[in-house]
């Protein structure tokens, strides 16, 4: 620790290996033949972990002089805190952001190799969900390529998003073992280690001073051993650091049991700490209050604050009072909240300050980023099961609600209502831990992730608390990386894109707005290279789905897109019924203004969300039905793509000419697929909700289809909502749901989609399809219009990209640091 100190003081740094096309073969080839000993007819898995390796090599010295140039007293970091990150595959991304394309390119063909091919053997990093998950990943890229000082902690998990297979039009899930053959990007840091204690009961003593004091004994410890991925720039040498915990038994477990004989036993408990960290919860809007889960959200908080305080003491600080001058916690969601009563545990139990100066530095450091208004998504655990697993946590909160109530009484005397609603303990059947409550009151920051969202949190859930502390909230519109999006994921627009305004693009987003003036309303050479760019793109799409679905998608006909987490709330029921719709039409010689269509549809369904499961069943029953319906002759196709993921939308985003983005309003709290696919040059079909707000408005509604009930009449229709009063109303959906209750998509499976009928005719459907189905129909029937003028479609599509640098996550970190991080 002295030496290296010493080392970077003196501002001695690593050296980097030569990156020409030669060194690169020399070093592939000594990996491939000497470190692995394999020659003729190496399996593909090892010329990727050679060419991986041989990348690792060349991104370390980056990784280490980044590290040690901000080692020093009172350089200010933001940590990242997150049960989730989605980051997909990392080799091209590394060659992308290091400008080793060509050298690599040509390092490969020595081997007979292309760097497409190898890539291909590496398997999806999906520690993640979806968009939260994703998002986290997005803003790692952008903190390394603006050289910001943040560091991602979250879960090793053995095991990560399930792997969705579709069996007889149901989904299946099959474990995702990521880590079986290795990870040649991780680096296992094992002096990193931390202990974190879990069960035990609390002591109260005095110190010789006569002052009172807790500690938490009896414990049952699990150690946290920190594996380190490097996050790279977009060529500017910095290379961040995602560090995530992997939960591993103390070398005491069980000493009795073993020294008594019972070996396995002993080993058996060995399993138990092992388990927090071996699998992702595939649990996306409702919460399942597990224990193994609380477990994990624990075990990642207390790590990553015992790390951060190890590393800003190895930097050289000692004086606490100035702990949060150098320090920010940016929680994803309430998922790792449990941090703000670990870090008053570190501070007043082991540390030793007294309760209000850590409570003050405490609220100086967090930070909470809400990302969902769902009521079933807010994260609350009964206080019997912090009693068991974190008896010294559950004090410390009775604590800060106690010191939190003090405050409320103060502003609102006898406001009793308002001390039970804004009180972090739910008193009722089953008392239960408000962890967003418990984040807001230990934060100085809360944002939301889109304007709409951060505005119905301060109007709704949060107004309690907007009324006691306005000046915490605040909005920060989400993005996405465009490395990933754009500059890999497309390098044919990227080319074309880099030919007429230059490639500062990739940094600076908003240089976009320059291909502007290309957009034309004629048609122009310009149009000609943008549609030869997206129907290559198409091509490839149409490959992966006719390997995956063995359906036909022809190139010319309108890429219709619906790619997301199955939900209720995002409203894939309302696509199928207009799939089912475009059926009809087609079987009733109604032809009139019909586009040829080609409509896509992924994502998975949490494995106990019986409805989202039997939605994917009926898309893939209505699929079967229209594909091979002669009738239709190839107008119309449907597929359902299994095991949507972030290597599949890498081809799907840069393909799709209409991206459906249809939630409820209200419901999604930003989206982030959105933005992907505006990116890409497709045209939005979508409702008034989340960030397609900030889309219709960075593009002109006159480039957006947009349709639906807004969220205020959302609501005010709510309580007198009557589904069957839009059928009485409207022939063309009586026919659609006349259709789906005749049985024509299940005759052999009689009643298996009552269920969903059943819901959509219910007056309580909390996501009023029906309500929207003829805007949503309409604005449909305009798209096919709009389609069939090529030149305008071209130049919606230019406009679209053109006008989506706003939702760069360049632009989201440089506000979450102007505004919270505050980072130099
Ligand atoms: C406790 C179970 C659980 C797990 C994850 C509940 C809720 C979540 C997430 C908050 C769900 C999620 O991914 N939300 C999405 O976050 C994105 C990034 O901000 C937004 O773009 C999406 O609109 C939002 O649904």
């Amino acid at each position: 620790m002295q030496a290296k100190n010493a080392a970077s003081k003196r501002g001695v740094k690593l050296k980097s290996l030569p990156s020409s096309a030669a060194a690169v073969s020399k070093d592939f080839e000594r990996y491939q033949y000497y470190h692995l000993g394999r020659f003729h007819g190496c399996p593909p898995l090892y010329t990727y972990q050679s060419l991986a390796w041989t990348l690792r090599d060349r991104i370390m010295s980056d990784w280490m002089n980044t590290y040690s140039a901000r080692d020093q007293p009172g350089k200010r970091r933001a940590y990242y805190l997150s049960l989730e990150f989605l980051i997909g595959r990392a080799l091209s991304n590394h060659v992308l952001n290091l400008g080793l394309d060509e050298a690599t390119e040509q390092a490969l063909q020595n081997f007979g190799q292309t760097l497409e091919n190898v890539a291909e053997e590496e398997p999806d990093a999906g520690l993640g969900n979806g968009g939260l998950g994703r998002l986290a990943a997005c803003f790692m890229d952008s903190c390394a390529t603006l050289d910001l000082p943040v560091m991602g902690y979250g879960i090793h998990y053995e095991y990560g998003m399930f792997r969705q297979r579709i069996e007889n039009g149901y989904q299946k899930e099959d474990p995702d073992h990521w880590l079986r053959d290795g990870n040649p990007w991780e680096i296992e840091r094992s002096e990193f280690t931390c202990r974190v204690p879990f069960g035990g009961r609390t002591e109260h003593f005095r110190d010789p001073a006569g002052i009172e004091h807790a500690r938490w004994v009896d414990t049952n410890d699990v150690l946290a051993i920190p594996f380190d991925m490097p996050i790279t720039g977009y060529r500017n040498n910095t290379v961040n650091t995602l560090r995530l915990w992997k939960a591993a038994a103390t070398d005491e477990f069980n000493l009795d049991e073993f020294n008594a004989g019972s070996y396995t036993e002993a080993v058996q408990e060995k399993n138990h700490a092992e388990h927090i960290s071996m699998v992702l919860y595939p649990n996306d809007s409702s919460e399942n209050g597990k224990e193994l889960r609380l477990r994990q959200q624990y075990f990642l908080a207390s790590a990553s604050l015992q790390d951060a305080l190890r590393q800003w003491r190895s930097a050289g600080n000692t004086d606490l009072g100035r702990f949060a001058e150098d320090n920010v916690f940016q929680m994803n969601d309430t998922h790792p909240t449990i941090a703000v009563a670990e870090l008053m545990r570190l501070l007043v139990d082991v540390e030793r300050l007294g309760w209000d100066q850590a409570w003050a530095i405490t609220t100086r450091c967090m930070a909470y980023t809400n990302h969902t208004l769902l009521p079933e998504a807010l994260e609350r655990w009964p206080v019997a099961l912090f009693e068991r697993l974190l008896p010294r946590l559950l004090e410390i909160i009775y604590e800060i609600n106690a010191h939190f109530l003090r405050e409320v009484g103060v502003k609102w005397p006898g406001d009793m209502d308002r001390r039970r609603r804004m009180s972090i303990i739910e008193e009722g059947g089953v008392r239960q831990i408000r962890m967003a409550w418990l984040a807001i009151i230990g934060s100085f920051s809360v944002n939301g992730v889109a304007a709409l969202h951060s505005q119905l949190l301060r109007d709704g859930l949060f107004r309690d608390f907007v009324d006691l502390w306005p000046d915490k909230f605040n909005n920060k519109t989400n993005g996405v990386t465009p490395r990933r999006w754009v500059a890999h994921a497309n390098p044919g627009m990227s080319a074309l894109i880099s030919s007429k305004i230059g490639d500062d693009w990739v940094a600076d987003l908003a240089h976009l707005e320059k291909l502007k003036p290309l957009a034309s309303r004629r048609s122009t050479a310009f149009h000609a290279e943008w549609r030869a760019v997206k129907r290559a793109n198409k091509e490839r799409l149409a490959a992966l789905v006719k390997a995956e679905c063995g359906v036909d998608f022809n190139p010319d006909a309108l890429f219709d897109v619906q790619v997301k987490r199955i939900h209720e709330y995002k409203r894939q029921l309302l696509n199928i019924l207009h799939v089912i719709h475009l059926y009809n039409r087609i079987n009733r010689g109604r032809l009139d203004g019909l586009a040829d269509r080609c409509v896509l549809i992924g994502g998975k369904a949490a494995p106990g969300y019986l409805m989202a499961k039997r939605i994917i069943k009926l898309i893939n029953s209505v699929a079967e039905v229209v594909n091979n319906d002669p009738d239709v002759d190839g107008r119309l196709k449907v597929a359902f793509l299994p095991n949507y993921r972030v290597t599949s939308m890498e081809i799907i985003a840069p393909a799709t000419d209409l991206s459906e983005q249809i939630s409820t309003a209200g419901k999604e709290a930003s989206g982030t697929g959105n933005m992907k696919f505006m990116m890409n040059g497709a045209v939005t079909i979508g409702t008034y909700d989340g960030a397609n707000i900030e889309i219709l408005e960075a593009v002109g509604e006159e480039n957006f289809f947009l349709f639906g009930l807004h969220a205020e009449e959302v609501e005010a229709l709510r309580p007198q909502y009557q589904p069957q009063s839009y059928i009485d109303r409207d022939p063309e959906l009586r026919e659609v749901i006349d259709l789906l209750a005749s049985g024509h998509f299940n005759l052999c499976e009689p009643g298996i989609f009552d269920m969903i009928l059943g819901a959509l005719l219910n007056p309580h459907d909390p996501w009023m399809v029906l309500a929207d189905f003829r805007s949503y129909v309409d604005a449909q029937e305009r798209v096919s219009q709009a389609w069939q003028d090529e030149a305008g479609w071209t130049r919606m599509s230019i406009l679209n990209t053109a006008s989506s640098g706003f939702f760069s996550t360049d632009r989201t970190m440089q506000e979450y640091n102007a505004d919270i991080w505050k980072l130099k």
